[in-house]
């Protein structure tokens, strides 16, 4: 390229500015992003932690990680610190829905924006989050409880079903359990004879549905959890009563980790429901929209679909995670 003596004049201008001003301010400050997760109680957990993570490092994000071991107080506390930290952005995944309005007041107070991910929070201030994003955990319950209907269509008798219920007071708990009754209150064969909370883990899970076994052992036709963790505890506890999972009791979950994948094809689980624990990019995505001042929807739905055990060895090479 010719120098021309303007180009040099600029070319020497621009040098003297850049060694006036600090390296700092030349470099694009970094945003800062305080992250308050649920815990790690589950695969879903696991990879959903992975996702955030690895998507921040790609975009160039500085993340604060906290675990809060699936405790209200501890999230609370980690959200006071990213405000003392005056952190650019707040985005945690709220591990009951509700008790958050006073903290998040004080996020608000101190202009520091807040992301919801995978759960939302009751409020009726939805001005004290910029948006949630996440999966439609009623129409999860619903697709359940279709594949149960449409499975036991010409099922004459009693349809019995046990449920391990996630988290109490969890958005997924919740709301898998509405959308899989109002599907099934449709037809008065399905009864749900027991159901509990395995808090979303596998030895929970596990123990309680060794106490279903226990008071309706040979009753029990269906078991709905509320996550594949929970369904694969059962899984173990249903063996070692001496039954079949997936023939004698018909076995329904969501998450669709690899886990439920394994025991679809060695024929021990019916169907998983997907929820996308893939919120990382997304979520970089919305911060990055936050700070350049841009408009974000209130509620982004995470598209997802269902695997009956007849497509899991197909899809499973597929999978991420
Ligand atoms: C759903 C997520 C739930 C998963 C569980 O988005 O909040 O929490 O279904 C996890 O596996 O523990």
């Amino acid at each position: 390229m010719k120098l021309t003596r303007r180009t040099l004049t600029l070319a020497m201008a621009a040098a003297s500015l850049g060694a006036l001003l600090p390296a700092t301010a030349l470099a694009q400050k970094k945003i800062v992003l305080g992250f308050s997760q649920v815990g790690a109680e589950s695969e879903w957990r696991t990879a959903n932690t992975e996702s955030i993570k690895s998507a921040a490092k790609e975009a160039g994000i500085e993340l604060k990680f906290s675990d809060a071991q699936q405790k209200q107080e501890n999230q609370i506390k980690a959200i006071r610190s990213f405000i003392a930290q005056k952190v650019d952005v707040i985005a945690f995944s709220p591990v009951v829905e509700s008790g958050w309005e006073t903290v998040l007041r004080e996020a608000k107070a101190a202009k520091i924006p807040v992301v919801l991910t995978d759960r939302s929070v009751n409020t009726k201030d939805d001005s004290l989050y910029v948006s949630f994003m996440g999966s439609d955990f009623v129409e999860e319950g619903r697709k359940a409880g279709r594949w149960l209907v449409e499975k036991m269509k010409d099922q004459k008798g009693e349809v019995n079903i046990v449920e391990l219920q996630g988290t109490v007071g969890s958005a997924p708990a919740i709301d898998r359990k509405k959308g899989f009754e109002e599907i099934i209150k449709a037809d008065p064969k399905f009864k749900i004879i027991r159901s509990q909370t395995g808090d979303f883990t596998r030895a929970k899970g596990k123990e309680v549905m060794e106490a279903f076994l226990k008071a309706d052992g040979k009753k029990i036709n269906v078991l709905y959890a509320h996550n594949d963790d929970m369904a694969i505890g059962a899984i173990q506890a249903i063996e070692e009563a001496g039954l079949k999972p997936a023939k004698d009791i018909t076995i329904i979950s969501i998450d669709a980790v690899k886990g439920a994948f394994e025991a679809m094809i060695a024929g021990k689980l019916n169907v998983s429901v997907e929820c996308s624990p893939l919120l990382g990019p997304q979520l970089m995505s919305a911060v990055k929209d936050i700070k350049a001042g841009k408009a974000l929807p209130k509620r982004i739905v995470t598209e997802e679909t269902i695997f009956p055990m007849e497509v899991a060895a197909k899809e499973f090479p597929k999978r991420k995670y």
